[in-house]
C-alpha cells in the first residue's frame, strides 16, 4: 500500500525502533508509548484490521500473536501480566489502518480501558 505508514516501516522507508522480527512479522516501539513497554506487532503484509487478518486464514494471525508473546517475554513483562490490544475500526480508536497488536506492560493495567 503506497500511503501506508506501517508498510513504509516494513520497507525501511520510515525509521522505527525494531525490537523483533520474523519472516512475516515485525515489532517496533510505539512512537507515543502508553506504558513502559508499548510495542506494536504487525504482519509485514498489508491487512487493514484484525478482521481482515483473521480472514486471511493462513496462520498469519497466529504468527502475530506468537510474536506478541515473544515480545512480552523479551521485554520482561510476561510474568507480571501484559495486554495485547487490536483497536479495530475508527470507533474503537484505530488510527493506522495496517493491523497492529499493541503489546502493553510494565505497569498496572486497569480494566475497563478507556
Ligand atoms: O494505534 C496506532 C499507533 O501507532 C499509535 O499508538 C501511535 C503509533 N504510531 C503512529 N505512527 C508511528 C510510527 N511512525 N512509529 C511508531 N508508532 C507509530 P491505533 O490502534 O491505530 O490507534
Amino acid at each position: 500500500m503506497n500511503d501506508c505508514l506501517f508498510c513504509k516501516i516494513v520497507a525501511k522507508e520510515m525509521p522505527a525502533e525494531i525490537v523483533y522480527e520474523t519472516g512475516r512479522t515485525l515489532a517496533f516501539r510505539d512512537i507515543n508509548p502508553q506504558a513502559p513497554t508499548h510495542v506494536l506487532v504487525i504482519p509485514k503484509g498489508h491487512y487493514s484490521d484484525a478482521a481482515a487478518l483473521a480472514d486471511a486464514d493462513d496462520g498469519l494471525a497466529d504468527e502475530v500473536l506468537k510474536a506478541a508473546h515473544a515480545v512480552a517475554v523479551m521485554e520482561g513483562v510476561s510474568e507480571d501480566g501484559y495486554r495485547v490490544v487490536f483497536n479495530t475500526g475508527a470507533g474503537a480508536g484505530q488510527t493506522v489502518f495496517h493491523v497492529h497488536a499493541h503489546v502493553l506492560g510494565g505497569r498496572a493495567l486497569t480494566w475497563p480501558p478507556g
